[in-house]
């Protein structure tokens, strides 16, 4: 899989892109991310890619030329099924299942707003599509951009080492994750519940369930509905 990204702080990227699975993936080839410097598809002396906004307000806007001349020299010789994603407020929300659809694209290109946002005109030239990690407004795309390739590398086979892991991990069930324990079989006069040193695999998988079930009850109701309208849309109830 390759994932472009453009951004004024290409360096935030650094360590992010060295360490642990991602540095990993990077390096085994099966990812590849090439991070892009904005101001180089500039052509003014200063290099300036923000400028104030029409109708006035505060703060600067992000100017529309850099960002043209970038994603399209970025997806020139790209498969004609790149995908550019704008990371934004406005996006729709960032779930398992757009993860999912993500990680089936060969390619990937990620723009990374500053200041108040990128000029309008860039989303409608350029931008397939965009995608928010949440309700909340951060300083950069920067961050986003660094969830967004994280969740998709995990789907990325051979990545993750225990491919069954990720098949079992929280929502891509539907449900949260059961809870989890490891030596000292005692913490603080707390035990590990006695099904988990039992041995008997059939029965700790039905205790993961129930736990499992459990605690979307009771922390995430909401996808326990979604888990119902689902089975009953799919008509396997
Ligand atoms: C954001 C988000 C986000 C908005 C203005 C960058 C900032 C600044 N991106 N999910 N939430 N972006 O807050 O994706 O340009």
């Amino acid at each position: 899989m390759w994932i472009g990204v453009v951004t004024i702080f290409p360096e935030l990227f650094g360590e992010f892109l060295q360490t642990s699975l991602i540095g990993r993936a990077r390096q085994s080839g099966k990812l590849e991310v090439e991070v892009r410097d904005l101001r180089d598809f500039t052509d003014d002396p200063h290099r300036v890619v923000d400028d104030e906004p029409y109708g006035g307000g505060g703060g600067m806007v992000m100017t529309a030329p850099p960002w043209l001349r970038a994603v399209r020299e970025l997806s020139a010789g790209r498969s004609p099924s790149l995908r550019r994603v704008l990371l934004s407020p406005q996006g729709r929300r960032l779930d398992d299942a757009k993860v999912q659809e993500l990680a089936a694209q060969p390619e990937l290109l990620l723009l990374c707003g500053r200041y108040e946002g990128i000029d309008e005109r860039v989303q409608q030239l350029v931008v397939d599509e965009e995608v928010s990690i949440g309700d909340y407004v951060l300083s950069g795309g920067e961050l986003p951009a660094m969830v967004l390739i994280e969740a998709v590398s995990r789907c990325v086979p051979g990545v993750v080492q225990q491919a069954s892991s990720v098949e079992r991990d929280s929502f891509r069930t539907g449900l949260l994750d059961h809870p989890h324990y490891t030596r000292p079989a005692v913490v603080e006069g707390l035990p590990v519940p006695p099904v988990l040193l039992s041995g008997d695999h059939a029965a700790i998988e039905r205790w993961r369930q129930q736990e499992a079930l459990r605690a979307t009850a009771e922390k995430r109701p909401d996808l326990l509905a979604a888990a119902q309208t689902c089975k009953s849309q799919d008509g396997t109830r």
